[in-house]
């Protein structure tokens, strides 16, 4: 039995059902049909419209009139002006589109029997295997990160057997052609609210029988008795830059075509799990085995809740990984609502970037679970919304710096969009900024990456530094227009000023930009003007419920919606560390009080936030208990994705981020071991976990206690590590394991 494998007894009736792969440019679902197989396809840079930017020039001139509303405490009245005047044009932004689909056609003289398909993460391979009439059939895919393509085989154990037609499809506008042995599908993007299609895009299917024949029919290829069939297929839009669409996709698919051919599939492959295993292989976790984990995945999922299987956890985690893997490396997109598999024309929410917790949750695991690299297109996304951010913060604000809202897409729009209630907040690209210097914590701060992320930080803390006002009567500066993300305060709107999580937030990105300006002795006038402003953030307040405000007024026992999905003010207690029981306990304690009176339902991302913020709370049996709630069938689709529900990954992500976050927590300087360690997991193992500082920590336990420790570092550096209910400090010199005397 593989424990690294998601497996199923039939094939997937459902998108749901149907199983992942990709290589951060190229995604595949994978049905696993006998008779009709199919591969629905996406390429992450196929989306509607074309190169945009959305000011609303009307937004500027109408600024003070919204935020004196705002203070006079006229809120809807200052959300009907905001929606009238503040917002994007368009009003929404473009969305992640499917490429197509490649279809597998094989007529059985006989029933099928012995089916199994399954996913194996260690070799992302998908496999469908058979039999009919004495002959074996079996069908590997895998999308290649080494050499850019989906390659599917399909071969028998009887020489001769294999007869299949192959089709491929699109949704968008364009045309198949079929030419020796080659579909080709030329086509273009669509337009959206009012923006041009603007993309073009091609497909490419290679069809490589080995014996038999191949014919080419109108709108298909059909292979007869062949002993095996390879077939090659890529996919490539125009797509260059978020204002440059003037590439050559067929040019593209031509080179890595000609490329994989010429190799075949042995090498391919062989080069496929060399590329796949240098990452996916970094890591592994043991939290215990029981009989459940030799049922298939679906039952597993099923009896989760009621049952005992601590091994799904932690498949969990790896299939977090491996969807981290496929979905977002160095040179692709960042992985949207959906990773890169999207198969509606008009997927929920656009299936874009969701900066006001979304995007940033799916980047929760890489930098836990030994995957830096993944984390590469969201700093190549952060550079581009410093450029067209910069345009909306002059437009919209008359500010200097860069601004970002609460979504983005592959255009880098970065407006206010949806409607003010959602729209109008601000601090999405503050987020990301503080988000991205936590990940240079984790690489130990180089140069090189504090170098990069600087002009980012600088920027964000110019526009807040330009937009925050006082606080009338005050002497406190807050954000204004904005709101907490997304939640209706008891004035029946969603505006207002200085929401807990906008300070909090600002804290950290001030902080940042001090430290990174101070590293790089930049900028020390700027940076005493940050530390200014940053001294009259209002402090975070505690209310008549003993709760964490999430605003400056006492408003959270009155709101409509007291369950409310979004955890917003609790950013301070994770992702950030500014709460925490040793420097704050009574915000500490309040934050707690904050996440019992919101409950532990929610949607599958709000899961997902609060399994970590339970771990933060250092609460294993309550962040089981949550986790609970997401492996189930509720929350988790046969495929194991997360249900939002519909599919949504940030909850895949954020899940198995939560699992980790139980079992090691990290900061600058600290390491806490088995910080929340549910009392099911009393026995276990992980190698290859990254602590802050870039330190790889192995450890077992047991009776849930730590038995052992190792620890490599890639840099000199001293060290606090809490374990078993002691503080060790450990000097670490670079590369030099360290085993713990415990
Ligand atoms: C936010 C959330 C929704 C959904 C959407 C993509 O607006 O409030 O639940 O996740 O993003």
């Amino acid at each position: 039995m593989n424990d690294l494998e998601l497996w199923y007894d039939s094939s997937a009736s459902k998108w749901t059902d149907a199983l992942p792969l990709g290589n951060g440019r190229l995604g595949a679902m994978v049905f696993g049909g006998v008779a009709r197989d199919e591969f629905q396809l996406n390429e992450s840079t196929l989306w509607s419209g074309g190169p945009y930017q959305p000011t609303n020039a009307e937004a500027r001139p109408n600024l003070d009139a919204v935020r004196q509303l705002i203070f006079a405490g006229r809120y809807a009245e200052a959300e009907a002006l905001a929606n009238a005047h503040s917002m994007a044009r368009p009003y929404l932004e473009m969305s992640y589109q499917p490429a197509g689909n490649l279809y597998l056609d094989v007529v059985h003289p006989e029933l099928f029997t012995q089916y199994r398909r399954s996913l194996d993460l260690d070799r992302a391979v998908t496999t469908t295997s058979y039999r009919v009439a004495g002959v074996s059939y079996t069908r590997e895919a895998f999308i290649s990160a080494t050499h850019g393509i989906l390659v599917v085989r399909i071969r028998a154990d009887r020489p001769g057997s294999v007869s299949v037609g192959v089709e491929l499809a699109s949704p968008q506008h364009g045309q198949v052609r079929v030419d020796g042995s080659t579909l080709h599908f030329a086509g273009h993007n669509m337009g959206e609210h009012g923006i041009v299609g603007a993309l073009t895009f091609a497909m490419e299917a290679r069809v490589l029988p080995q014996g038999g024949s191949i014919a080419a029919e109108p709108t298909r290829l059909a292979v007869e008795n062949a002993d095996a069939v390879t077939i090659l297929l890529d996919i490539a839009t125009s797509f260059v830059r978020f204002d440059d669409v003037s590439g050559d996709p067929q040019a593209c698919i031509a080179a890595r075509m000609a490329a994989a051919v010429e190799l075949g599939f042995d090498a391919l492959l062989e080069a496929h799990l060399a590329e796949h295993r240098r990452l996916f292989r970094r890591l592994d976790i043991d939290l215990g085995r029981t009989a459940a984990a030799d049922r298939s995945t679906y039952f597993r999922i099923k009896e989760f809740a009621e049952g005992d299987d601590p091994a799904l956890a932690a498949l969990y985690v790896q299939y977090g990984r491996y969807l981290m893997i496929s979905s977002s490396r160095p040179g692709t997109q960042p992985s949207t609502l959906q990773g890169i598999w999207n198969r509606e024309t008009s997927p929920p929410w656009g299936s874009k970037y969701t900066t006001n917790i979304n995007l940033q949750m799916n980047y929760w695991l890489p930098d836990p679970a030994n995957l830096a690299e993944c984390m590469e297109p969201l700093l190549d996304l952060l550079d581009d919304l410093t450029v067209t951010g910069r345009t909306m913060a002059a437009t919209h604000y008359g500010a200097r710096g860069w601004v970002l809202h609460h979504n983005t897409d592959l255009w880098r729009a970065t407006g206010p969009v949806d409607g003010a209630q959602w729209g109008l907040w601000p601090t999405g690209g503050a987020w990301l900024c503080a988000q991205l210097w936590n990940h240079a914590a984790y690489e130990g701060y180089p140069e090189s990456l504090v170098r990069r992320l600087y002009p980012a930080l600088k920027g964000a803390a110019e526009f807040f530094l330009d937009t925050l006002v006082p606080l009338p009567g005050t002497d406190l500066l807050v954000t204004n227009p904005s709101l907490s993300p997304e939640n209706v305060h008891p004035h029946g709107a969603s505006i207002c000023a200085g929401p807990a999580m906008d300070s909090q937030i600002l804290r950290d990105l001030f902080a940042s930009t001090i430290a990174a300006g101070a590293q790089l002795g930049l900028d020390a006038e700027l940076r005493a003007e940050i530390a200014a402003a940053a001294a009259r953030l209002p402090h975070d307040r505690i209310g008549k419920a003993g709760q964490l405000q999430e605003w400056l007024e006492d408003w959270d026992m009155e709101v409509p919606e007291i369950h409310h999905r979004h955890v917003s003010h609790l950013y301070g207690l994770y992702p950030s560390w500014q709460i925490n029981p040793e420097a704050t306990p009574e915000l500490f304690a309040a934050a707690q009080r904050s996440l019992e009176i919101r409950g532990d339902d929610a949607t599958g991302w709000g899961i997902g936030w609060r399994i970590n913020l339970w771990a933060r709370l250092r609460d294993g049996d309550h962040a089981y208990a949550v986790l609970a709630r997401l492996l189930h069938l509720e929350r988790s689709y046969a495929n194991l994705f997360d249900a939002h529900p519909p599919f949504q990954i940030d909850g895949n992500f954020g899940g198995a981020a939560g699992i980790l976050e139980m079992l090691v927590q990290s900061r600058p300087g600290r390491i806490h071991l088995l910080p929340a360690l549910p009392s099911r997991w009393r026995k276990g193992r992980l190698r290859g976990l990254r602590a802050v500082g870039g330190i790889e920590l192995d450890m077992s336990w047991e009776n849930s206690r730590v038995t052992a420790v190792r620890l490599v570092s890639p840099l000199a550096q001293s060290v606090t590590i809490d374990v078993n209910g002691a503080q060790h400090v450990v000097q670490l010199a670079a590369t030099a394991p360290v085993e713990l005397a415990l």
